[in-house]
């Protein structure tokens, strides 16, 4: 992998570069949608391509490896045969799902032991293994095991989980530098940054990351509740830190604000499921505010989706329309949703790289931000 700056903007700390994979170049800023379990949820792959020009996609380890399961994707020979995504490929560690998504699980030096929310079946992750998964799961780009710490948390927890996040790093560099790509190409790993909303322990947390000298680093354990303002402050100390010439990506954000926000102090790459998990409920971004496509309002409202697209599906579709279909759990309704919701995100963005680039980033930032909050 490597990364290249393009630009750099004068009033702020946002940034324009490429990201180069065996499997194609990534401009960023970039967001990336969400594919969990090898989908990205009621989205074809031809849509993410050719429609909205997705760039790269996200996995997760946690669901691939509990359903279908290494054995099915080893046999396909990687996600990239299983789902026929020919791009960039990113999966993250489970490092975070295992947290959020079962409810006994244990934390212990070793490793993490959860029950699968699947079938209740017992299983334990650990750095070495998570290597191995995602060796095998055969994503671009691959992320260290961490603890995601909740919000609140108090600093002893916090110090504490710091640091064996930082013991899991070292072993997660160890496995992954002692063993190989599976399928003809390259992987790169990417460590995290933790330290919940303690100025102090994110810095070291930074500081250690940054001495690992890998590719690219990320930034995890925000958004995870805490206010605006202190997802921001961290993210400023960790970027003042953090390498600028290596990609930096926010894990799990966020609304098109906080991904606004977050370019401007120097953030890269964004993944969130927020566009497409909202969309399922009729919840539709815009360049001019907020729709929730299910409110009375929009019950005759026979004008397209989205006039300022250019998606075949957002100008041939009627709002009042798309209202029946969330309504009554059409699948057709998540479809164009999502898809809506994924284009905009990648608009956004691709707005953003433009402007950092012409050097207007900063101003038109501060324009959108008081905009895109509005509920239409
Ligand atoms: N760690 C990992 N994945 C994540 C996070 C994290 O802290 C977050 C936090 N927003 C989202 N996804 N491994």
């Amino acid at each position: 992998m490597k990364f290249k700056l393009s630009a750099q903007d004068k009033f702020s700390k946002a940034r324009a570069g490429e990201i180069e994979t065996d499997h194609g170049t990534i401009q960023t800023p970039i967001f990336m949608p969400v594919g969990t379990a090898g989908t990205v949820k009621a989205v074809h792959q031809r849509e993410l391509r050719d429609d909205i020009k997705a760039q790269i996609i996200l996995g997760n380890t946690y669901h691939l490896y509990l359903r279908p399961g290494l054995d099915v994707i080893k046999k396909a020979g990687g996600l990239h045969k299983f789902n026929g995504w020919e791009k960039p490929i990113l999966t993250d560690s489970g490092g975070y799902q295992v947290y959020s998504l079962t409810e006994v699980r244990k934390i212990k030096e070793e490793g993490v032991t959860f029950k699968s929310h699947i079938d209740g079946s017992k299983h334990l992750f650990t750095p070495e293994n998570v290597m191995d998964i995602q060796r095998t799961i055969g994503a671009d780009i691959i992320m260290a095991f961490d603890e995601c710490t909740p919000y609140p948390c108090d600093y002893n927890y916090a110090r504490k989980s710091l640091d064996m996040t930082h013991r899991w790093l070292k072993r997660c560099i160890d496995r992954f530098d002692s063993t190989k790509p599976k399928y003809g190409y390259s992987q790169t790993l990417f460590p995290i940054v933790q330290g919940s909303v303690y100025k102090y322990l994110r810095k070291k947390s930074a500081e250690f990351i940054a001495e690992q000298n890998r590719e690219g680093n990320a930034i995890g354990g925000l958004s995870v509740g805490e206010p605006a303002e202190e997802m921001y402050a961290m993210t400023e100390v960790v970027c003042e830190i953090l390498p600028t010439e290596k990609p930096r990506y926010l894990m799990g954000v966020g609304t098109p604000i906080n991904i606004l926000e977050n370019i401007a102090l120097g953030i890269d790459m964004f993944d969130c499921v927020m566009p497409t998990r909202n969309a399922r409920n009729g919840m539709l971004f815009t360049r001019n505010g907020i729709i929730n496509i299910k409110n009375e309002k929009w019950k005759d409202d026979f004008s397209p989706i989205d006039p300022d697209s250019d998606l075949y599906s957002d100008l041939v579709y009627s709002k009042a329309y798309l209202r029946h279909l969330i309504h009554s759990k059409e699948i057709l309704g998540a479809q164009i949703a999502s898809l809506h919701n994924l284009h905009f995100y990648l608009w956004l963005v691709k707005e953003a790289r433009e402007k950092i680039i012409s050097g207007e980033f900063y101003e038109w930032k501060n324009k959108m931000v008081k905009v895109l909050g509005q509920r239409l």
